[in-house]
């Protein structure tokens, strides 16, 4: 043990530099993490215990206890607190940068109502009617959800969007909004001990609010510059917009509620918020866990080894729950070939059995020319190009940029029909393990020619299939 450690120490170079380090820490005892986190708080360190077993320590470890820590064998594993990006959507931010090469001027052109944070809405009264806009959702016909439909509209199950957020007064995603039934709002209360004050339709690690808001770019030169689009907003709507309720779209379950944890932000997030929200979903009741973002998975030095991660996912998978990724976009445009089984990209291509690895398609079955693939590492396709969805301000698109006709491509936008997929059957065979979940998605799968020995089941998402 006290070897391990050492030789982690050297791996991240702690031993030999004084400096400011943010460290993820994996105790040997499974119930030390919040007596550990003071003793590393008492040596001047910041600390907090993200789970049974990891602690986020912050500080100049080199000018404290820490390494005797480490030493003491109460230590397995330390890693670096890994930042983590959103799936990036290539195409749009090269023809954004080259609008704006000819277009200085039009850097601060606003994008899209600003305020962060706004109120959340009590839940709406409900509306009966067809949804105007579900002809513009070409993926939803494709993978045939309107017969699927006809077998069953779903029941009630919870998906957990871990994502940017989610514009929560959106009319067409305010009614499937998960409601914590066990905390009363707006009284400063943890109602339900579970950490969480006012906790109603999920959290915000990035934020450290009770409003997990999808706070988008407010200028295209805040969108050039990484700045959110508003993506998880856009991955909610084909989770579980609402159906039938005379507004707007729907998603592939019309009525799964939408659990929102934010924490992707402009300047990207972090290791450590993504495994508290993966946490908090699977502790509070979601099933099927949304996740269209990747670490930095391109360099083998990076998330490979991201331990913590790894841990987490593995948690959802002791309980039961599903965690559905985007295979990534060509490796974030640095040139690879997009084949995800010699160039992993992370968490999709870890080896856990709950997780459901997801490559974009377009409308005539080609992978969308950035998606990812895998013949062992890459499980099925899904719509993701020039998708439809809710975006930010109430508002709905398949286009990220209007002015540039910059399409929401991604399988970011491809992962969450999958996911919503896995919840409308989830919440009819309730008895289901997430094995069985996952191999009747990828049992009903459509073939096609594009995906033949370039995925696991060489073929499409089909809901159809899925619910006969
Ligand atoms: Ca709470
Ligand atoms: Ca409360
Ligand atoms: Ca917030
Ligand atoms: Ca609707």
């Amino acid at each position: 043990m006290k070897s391990t450690a050492s030789a982690l120490l050297l791996i991240l170079g702690l031993s030999s530099v004084s400096q400011a380090e943010d460290l993820l820490v994996k105790v040997a005892n499974p119930v030390s993490t919040k007596h550990a986190a003071q003793y590393f708080s008492a040596q001047g360190l910041k600390s907090q215990a993200l789970t049974d077993n990891w602690i986020r320590v912050q500080g100049n470890v080199k000018q404290s206890q820490f390494q005797n820590f480490l030493e003491s064998g109460s230590v397995v594993y330390v890693q670096k607190n890994y930042k983590i990006k959103l799936r990036e959507n290539a195409s749009a931010k090269q023809a954004l940068a080259a609008y704006l090469a000819d277009h200085p001027d039009q850097a601060d052109t606003p994008l899209a109502p600003a305020g962060d944070n706004p109120a959340i809405p009590a839940p709406p009264a409900s509306s009966t009617g067809a949804d105007p806009l579900f002809t513009k959702q070409w993926g939803m016909k494709d993978i045939g959800v309107e017969s699927a439909w006809r077998v069953n509209t779903g029941k009630k199950i919870v998906v957990a969007v871990i994502d940017t957020g989610v514009d929560y007064t959106h009319e067409d995603l305010l009614p499937n909004m998960w409601r914590n039934p066990r905390e009363i709002p707006d009284n400063n209360i943890d109602d339900d001990q579970n950490g969480y004050v006012d906790d109603i339709v999920g959290w915000d690690f990035l934020g450290k609010d009770n409003k997990p808001y999808d706070l988008a770019a407010t200028s295209l030169g805040d969108l050039l510059n990484g700045g959110n689009p508003g993506h998880g907003t856009h991955c909610a709507g084909n989770v579980a917009a609402r159906g039938q309720n005379g507004k707007g779209i729907s998603g592939v379950h019309p009525s799964a509620e939408i659990m929102a944890l934010r924490f992707i932000g402009n300047e990207g997030g972090t290791t450590a918020d993504a495994v508290l929200s993966i946490k908090y979903a699977v502790d509070n009741g979601a099933r099927v866990l949304s996740n269209s973002w990747g670490s930095e998975g391109e360099d083998p030095a990076d998330a490979v080894n991201n331990q913590a991660l790894k841990d987490s996912i593995q948690y959802a998978a002791d309980h039961n729950v599903l965690f559905v990724a985007a295979a990534g976009n060509g490796h974030q445009g640095r040139g690879y070939d997009n084949d995800s089984d010699p160039n992993p990209a992370y968490p999709a291509s870890y080896t856990h059995d709950n997780i459901i690895s997801v490559a974009a398609l377009d409308v005539n079955n080609n992978f969308g020319s950035f998606s990812n693939w895998g013949r062992t590492s890459t499980d099925i396709g899904a719509p993701g190009v020039k998708v439809f969805s809710t975006t930010v301000g109430g508002k709905y698109s398949d286009t990220v940029i209007p002015l540039l006709g910059a399409n929401w491509d991604g399988t970011s936008m491809a992962c969450p029909h999958v996911a919503g997929a896995a919840a409308l059957y989830w919440s009819v065979h309730p008895e289901k393990t997430v094995a069985e979940v996952k191999a009747a998605i990828l049992n009903s799968a459509v073939k096609i020619p594009a995906a033949a020995g370039k995925l696991v089941t060489e073929g499409k998402l089909n809901v159809d299939n899925l619910m006969k």
